[in-house]
């Protein structure tokens, strides 16, 4: 069976997803493309073949769309998922499922009300083979009980519209989620400090950022946001646990030697160093759904729990530092909790 995807949101990561569905992922076709800016819809959907309806309730609604990709502004996310769920569709949002709490919760409850999970969020890192490896590890118990998470989170630059709070809400949310996957557990605090700002910032920015997170079983996890760190961009992640340490590899790179010098590239942006976790994310995403199962990557829930726990991130960097308790609610049995 081929999935006909429609895609709403024709931007940057929505042309690259649509490129993923129609070249790279088997099983899937792009029937529908819409955007706020129709000429763009237009364009994008006449180069697979598909067809541009003026608004996504009309791409939801058409009978020619098995399953809905949300890749629009953040903010416009909650409208589009909550409409998809209300179709009983299929829908995947990239990241971040809601921009409040409280939409995310409204998605959360629409799906319980419809009984089983539609929804996956667009956290690509579950699917990268490096983060594979270090949970298999860590699950497998050889290195005891996890302590302590050093991560850092490096872009070498960001436009002037990236604002200090998006430092938690745009960059460190793959980390909340990936080590909640991670470590299976979850956070209770953060607190945000900031030393000495780079000169290669716009002005209005607290560039880098240092993150501390904890979590229920009182693993510490300290996380260095660094957007303009200038060289490229570069993802570590070492657990430190009771007979050992797990790090996450470099992307495989060639090995270069001349003029006296050994080097390796460094990836400059998140679609290379990801590209692999992007397309295996679509082929499990696609599987599931032509197989009619629910999804098995990032839920509603993960999507609520990451907003909460970036909402009390930006409110201890708002506030000079102090550490912030997450305000979760209880985990429904959908998502394997007890409420
Ligand atoms: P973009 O601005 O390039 O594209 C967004 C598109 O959505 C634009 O074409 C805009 O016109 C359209 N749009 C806005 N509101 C709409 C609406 N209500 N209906 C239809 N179309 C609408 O942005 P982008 O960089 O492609 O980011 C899109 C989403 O993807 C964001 O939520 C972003 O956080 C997420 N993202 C995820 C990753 C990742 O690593 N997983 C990376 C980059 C972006
Ligand atoms: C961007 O939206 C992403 O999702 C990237 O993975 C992240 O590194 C970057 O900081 C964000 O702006």
């Amino acid at each position: 069976m081929t999935v006909r995807v429609g895609v709403i949101g024709a931007g940057m990561i929505g042309q690259d997803h649509i490129r993923r569905l129609t070249e790279v992922v088997t099983g899937a076709a792009v029937t529908a493309v819409t955007d706020i800016d129709q000429t763009r819809a237009t364009q994008v959907a006449a180069r697979v073949g598909a067809v541009a309806p003026p608004t996504g309730a009309d791409l939801i609604g058409s009978p020619d769309v098995d399953a809905v990709l949300v890749t629009s502004w953040g903010p416009t996310h909650a409208e589009h998922v909550l409409a998809a769920v209300a179709a009983g569709k299929p829908v995947f949002c990239e990241k971040p499922l809601a921009t409040t709490a409280e939409d995310c919760l409204r998605i959360v409850e629409a799906e319980r009300a419809h009984g089983r999970r539609l929804v996956q969020v667009g956290f690509m890192r579950r699917f990268d083979t490096g983060y594979r490896r270090m949970k298999e590890v860590i699950s497998s118990g050889a290195l005891g009980a996890p302590l302590i998470v050093h991560c850092a989170h490096r872009n070498p630059t960001v436009p002037d519209g990236y604002t200090s709070a998006m430092a938690a809400q745009d960059t460190a949310v793959h980390e909340i989620d990936v080590l909640r996957w991670l470590l299976d557990d979850e956070i209770v605090s953060a607190q945000v400090v900031t030393p000495r700002a780079t000169r290669n910032r716009f002005d209005h920015l607290k560039d880098p950022q240092i993150m501390y997170f904890e979590t229920a079983s009182g693993i510490r996890i300290d996380l260095e946001v660094f957007v303009n760190c200038r060289y490229g961009y570069d993802i570590q992640c070492e657990t430190v646990a009771e007979e050992g340490l797990v790090r996450l590899p470099d992307p495989a790179s060639v090995g270069v030697r001349t003029a006296g010098r050994h080097g390796t590239a460094v990836p400059q942006d998140w679609k290379d160093r990801f590209a692999d976790a992007f397309d295996t994310e679509f082929r499990e995403w696609i599987a599931a759904v032509a197989a009619g199962a629910e999804p098995t990557g990032p839920s509603a829930w993960d999507g609520y729990a990451a907003t909460v726990i970036t909402d009390a991130a930006v409110r201890s960097l708002d506030t000079g530092g102090p550490v912030v308790t997450v305000d979760m609610k209880p985990r429904p049995a959908l998502y394997g909790g007890t409420a």
